[in-house]
């Protein structure tokens, strides 16, 4: 069998049924085996930076990773954006990026360059297939590193993939989650709960515990490394006085239904406050579900929601950092004297740590969850605030949101809180133009749920092709575009950064207008019907008209300014 039909049957014996792809002549003979191996799905997006995010949303949806087929070292560049937001997402995805022929790439012609350089600045794993007869183990291997949280990025040279001489490779069994340390678990029951959690039959002091578990393991040993105090309490000072303040700030696995069920009875029992990562990969939002805040994206305001912390514990979330650096402004958030505990890294399973932490202290203590909100839509002009309410009013159980909506959605989350129950997707690496392509592959992933995709102007513009492959693949996407004619948030920048009051030529920089893109028609072009909306009742129609109709819509929300 050649080279690319068998790899890409290995693919899909492994469970890597659907390829987002932007072809070249190098992987023609993997477009060309997409015949002989039906199973899997090919999906053509035009550009790369679509297809990448696409995979994104795919693997946040369904749990496993898709394929994304590049040409080259350029094909991978154009990529790299939503690669990155895919990396920080800890979204498993195998990039397959065809190369030169082997005997072809010491001439030095026009598409040569370092593709394994350009791979490394997003993915976990990296290798250039050398002979036909290793690239389905290869493949494999790709699709392991996957797995585990990360990019793998196979580069394909076009005679390996042109070649005889390959077989089905067998698929590997899926890893399972990494569990958190237990040793921690029982440090922070002794903190929040002393007394449940001597009467659970805990009686050892946080100190012991702790040391105990960081001679177990390399992972313990990291996570007792990351106790660490901004005073000089230091690990002393891990009993929780009575009156301290802690909170427990949610991430990864956190977020989920089960993790926030957990966290939620825990805060119920102790008084521990809760908060949510700025930005997660995807968290279950809605009515049913406990409603927790995330950390505001400006760092004076986080400052404001940690102030007064004893003890920060960390599920599944990175410790508060600000998102820029700016003059004279700390970018460690963490209060000075606030002692920083790990329940679970990134990359564990902070729902399960969660639920044991539960177990131990909050045994009787149920979950508060969210009472749906019927909002009524206030009538006229489309401001954050009647945006937000015209999109929870109409949103349909079990959506999928992608948010991408930037300034325009600052009242989303208050209002989505108590809307129907949905999985939020959001913007995690901050490279903009993610929110289309994550939309596009959620709904690849998920046929049967509603996608929303709520898109600010300047952010839509770098994928809007993302468009067509919803039109292509006729997705259940609909996409609210937000049109205020500028790069709003940089004009709060230029302020925040002190850069100065902006004149003439800078506002120019930040300012959409003149001529104002009219994404109505593009989006007709692209082949996804759509209407423009001024008014939020209009909105609100439209809204119910897209969910009751299947294939892509769009709706281009003009901004009140
Ligand atoms: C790939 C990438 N390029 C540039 C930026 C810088 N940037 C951050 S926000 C922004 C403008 C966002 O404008 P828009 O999407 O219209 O949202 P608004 O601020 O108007 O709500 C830009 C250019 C970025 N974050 N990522
Ligand atoms: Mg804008």
């Amino acid at each position: 069998m050649i080279g690319a039909q068998a790899l890409i049957g290995s693919l899909v014996s492994a469970g890597v049924d659907t390829c987002f792809m932007n072809p070249g002549t190098s992987e023609m003979h993997f477009v060309a085996a997409l015949d002989a191996v039906p199973e899997m799905r090919g999906i053509l997006a035009l550009f790369e930076g679509v297809a990448a995010g696409a995979a994104d949303g795919y693997a946040r949806i369904a749990g496993r990773p898709a394929a994304v087929l590049l040409h080259l070292g350029p094909g991978l560049a154009n990529g790299l954006a939503n690669l990155h937001n895919a990396r920080r997402a800890r979204s498993p995805v195998v990039a397959i990026v065809g190369g030169h022929a082997t005997g072809h790439a010491r001439y030095d012609s026009p598409l040569q360059s370092d593709i394994e350089a350009l791979a490394r600045t997003v993915s976990g794993w990296v290798r250039t297939c050398g002979t036909t007869r290793d690239l389905t183990q290869d493949a494999m291997r790709a699709v392991d590193a996957a797995r585990r949280g990360q990019i793998a990025t196979l580069v394909l040279p076009a005679d390996v993939s042109w070649s005889d001489g390959a077989a089905i490779a067998a698929p590997r069994p899926a890893p399972s989650p990494q569990p958190a340390d237990a040793g921690q678990v029982k440090v922070i029951a002794g903190l929040l709960a002393p007394d449940a959690a001597r009467s659970a039959g805990l009686a050892r002091s946080a100190r012991s515990a702790r040391s105990e578990g960081s001679a177990r393991s390399e992972g313990s040993a990291r996570s007792a490394g990351l106790a660490r105090s901004a005073g000089s309490a230091g690990s002393a000072g891990l009993a929780r006085s009575a009156g301290s303040a802690a909170m427990l700030l949610l991430g990864g696995t956190a977020l989920t239904e089960r993790g926030l069920a957990a966290a939620s009875r825990i805060s119920a029992a102790t008084g521990a406050r809760l908060l949510a990562e700025t930005f997660p990969a995807r968290m279950e939002v809605g009515a049913g579900i406990p409603a927790v805040n995330r950390l505001a994206y400006l760092a004076e305001r986080a400052e404001a929601q940690l102030t007064g912390l004893d003890h920060l514990i960390l599920a599944g979330a990175q410790a508060p950092v600000s998102f820029f650096g700016y003059p004279g402004r700390p970018s460690d958030l963490v209060p000075a004297g606030c002692t920083v505990v790990v329940l679970a890294e990134a990359d564990q399973d902070a729902e399960t740590a969660l639920e044991q932490l539960a177990d131990q202290i909050a045994a009787e203590t149920p979950p508060v969850l969210a009472r749906a909100a019927r909002t009524a839509v206030p009538p006229g002009p489309l401001t954050a605030s009647t945006l937000a309410s015209a999109i929870a009013a109409s949103l349909p159980e079990h959506a999928i949101v992608s948010d991408e909506a930037n300034t325009s959605g600052a009242a989303l989350p208050q209002a989505l809180a108590c809307a129907s129950r949905h999985t939020l997707l959001t913007l995690t690496g901050g490279a903009i133009g993610q929110g289309l392509p994550v939309a596009t592959g959620a709904a690849v992933a998920a046929p049967d749920r509603p996608v929303l995709a709520l898109e600010a102007d300047g952010s839509a513009l770098y994928t809007i092709q993302a468009l067509w492959t919803q039109a292509r693949e006729q997705l259940n996407v609909t996409t609210v575009l937000l049109n205020n004619a500028a790069y709003a948030i940089l004009r709060m920048e230029l302020a925040r950064t002190a850069a100065g009051e902006a004149g003439q030529r800078a506002s120019r920089m930040l300012d959409l207008s003149d001529p104002t893109p009219n994404f109505a028609e593009i989006s007709n072009g692209m082949g996804v019907p759509a209407t423009r909306v001024h008014l939020a009742e209009d909105l609100d129609q439209a809204l119910r008209r897209a969910y009751a109709e299947p294939g892509p819509h769009l709706i281009e929300a003009i901004m009140s300014r």
